[in-house]
């Protein structure tokens, strides 16, 4: 169903953009479009995250069997963008949709010309009877623009055996850019292990909502999950179990370097977090030398948290951090290395304090931007830090000091963005210490106004932390994830003006057939006005 089309004469600006297409110069007459909501106009479609600015006019676009895609002729990465979309429309539509680099003929178009003002991730859409062209000044904006037309064709387009057509967009305008340069989901591979595939499957999965940051939780209690050379007992040893005793795993240097390639060809920068110097029983199970006593503890299956701590005192202490955090570096082309920082119950406070002082030098020494939990902002966050908030309302006054201070903040409030709170009592998996989250608990608040005392501008963006003490498969993962993460999406994507439960909801439903089409199980909640349901 697309009941927000138009079919008016063809408006001005797609006039030009069809004359530019035909002339063969895609791009060059048109002028960036101000991103200007209308709350008045037309929706275009059901687009989560909502567009700075979406306008429906114009003549619907229908893919045929003679589609093209075209992309701009000095760009292999706008090329790999053309490919990345022809791969996803291509099983479902059964059309052959060539990527080319010649000239004019209507089609998809992808270019990298007239798309000034919507900074890197921006796009600018264009639908019309003849073409879709989506703008960017960046290949990352065209990938964004592609997200938006995934969601503007019908939901049966994500399925992976041909469908019957027809194949339309809505006739119009969208110009778009986000709100936060910072957004993210994270998952704990620790507790329970992922395969490259099920963590390839989610990165696919988040990118449709235009998350741009994967932060992957290394290392815990429970597991130590990546290879360093020059510490084998850690992924080997450490690496060998999980929550509820399974057998663990670990990704060695070759398969995270894929996890990070795989995640940049979504545009999305891999945040690797080697959780200190709480949260490390796998790394003191491993090497007895890092216990204050010398004796290694037994490997660690169940789901406590704040028992263990590195030995604060020891040289040897910095020595593994160095090589740990060295060898991250190596490997993780982002500017982010997580050192964790939470829940160090079993380290004193100055511990903590001279540990973490130490700990975040070792991440500026190889050249890494630090971040650390919340707790960070108790100790001495140093230049160019970043916290991330998981608290509960944002009235933690250290953490708003620290933001005035230039610390800049990342909001995972643990009532609104933890992934693996429960909807309501009967979900069956998650747990419940931050409450229950329904849909709309995790859509209606202000990442810029949480943190009491902080600056609007400290705030970096949000992220979804997806924990996994009880979940363990990828199904597991999408019935937590969604349709949550959509909604934290939103907030660090969509103006703050755009910022509507009534119309979230509306959106978020038509969202469902496209995750049925995708063989994702999501969590029905009643909350939403799902097709079909009722
Ligand atoms: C807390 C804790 C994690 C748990 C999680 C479960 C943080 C930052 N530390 O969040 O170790 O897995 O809750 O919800």
């Amino acid at each position: 169903m697309s009941p927000l089309v138009r079919r008016h004469a063809i408006s001005r600006p797609l006039c030009a953009l069809l004359l530019c297409v035909t002339a063969g110069a895609v791009g060059t007459g048109a002028a960036a479009a101000p991103a200007v909501h209308h709350p008045k106009a037309a929706a275009l479609g059901n687009i989560v995250p909502e567009p700075a600015s979406a306008r429906a006019h114009g003549s619907a676009f229908t893919l045929t069997r003679d589609t093209r895609i075209h992309v701009p002729a000095r760009s292999r990465e706008a090329a790999r963008v053309g490919e990345y979309l022809a791969s996803l429309l291509r099983p479902s539509t059964g059309y052959k949709l060539p990527v080319t680099t010649a000239r004019g003929g209507g089609g998809i178009v992808l270019s990298l010309v007239g798309a000034r003002g919507l900074g890197a991730e921006g796009y600018r859409l264009d639908s019309g009877r003849h073409a879709v062209v989506i703008r960017a000044a960046r290949p990352s904006g065209l990938f964004h623009g592609v997200q938006t037309l995934r969601q503007l064709l019908p939901a049966k387009v994500e399925k992976s055996k041909p469908q019957q057509g027809p194949w339309t967009v809505p006739g119009g305008t969208v110009a778009d850019r986000p709100r936060y340069s910072y957004r993210g989901a994270m998952l704990d591979v620790s507790r329970h292990f992922f395969s490259l595939d099920e963590v390839k499957r989610y990165i696919d999965q988040i990118a449709l909502y235009k998350v741009n940051r994967f932060h992957l939780h290394l290392s815990d209690d429970q597991g130590w999950r990546i290879a360093i050379k020059s510490r084998p007992r850690l992924a080997t040893y450490g690496g060998s179990t999980q929550v509820g005793g399974g057998p663990g795993g670990y990704y060695t240097q070759d398969e995270y370097k894929e996890i990070v390639r795989y995640a940049a060809s979504r545009y999305m920068t891999v945040v690797p977090e080697i959780d200190m110097p709480g949260h490390t029983n796998a790394a003191l199970a491993s090497y007895a030398e890092l216990n204050c006593d010398g004796v290694a503890p037994p490997l660690y299956t169940g789901t406590d948290v704040g028992f263990s701590s590195l030995c604060v005192p020891k040289q040897v202490t910095y020595d593994f951090i160095d090589d740990v955090v060295r060898e991250i570096a190596a490997i993780t082309p982002g500017r982010y290395l997580h050192i964790g920082g939470d829940e160090a119950h079993a380290t004193g406070h100055d511990d903590y304090v001279a540990f973490m002082d130490r700990a975040q030098r070792a991440v500026s020494k190889y050249g890494k931007t630090v971040v650390g939990w919340h707790q960070l902002t108790g100790a001495r966050p140093i230049k160019g830090a970043v916290a991330q908030y998981w608290g509960f309302d944002g009235s933690e006054p250290e953490v708003g000091a620290a933001a005035r201070a230039g610390t800049k903040l990342v909001l995972s409030p643990a009532t609104r963005a933890y992934l693996d709170m429960k909807y309501d009592k009967d979900t069956p998996l998650g747990q419940d210490w931050a409450g229950f989250i329904e849909v709309q608990q995790a859509y209606d608040w202000d990442p810029g106004t949480l943190i009491q005392g902080a600056p609007p501008s400290s705030v970096l963006g949000v992220e979804a932390p997806l924990w996994t003490e009880t979940i363990v498969t990828s199904d597991h993962i999408e019935y937590m994830a969604f349709p949550r993460l959509p909604a934290i999406a939103e907030l660090g994507w969509s103006p703050a003006r755009t910022h509507d439960w009534g119309s979230f909801r509306r959106r978020l439903a038509a969202q469902g057939p496209r995750w049925s089409a995708m063989g994702i199980d999501y969590y029905r909640s009643p909350q939403v006005p799902w097709p079909g349901v009722r």
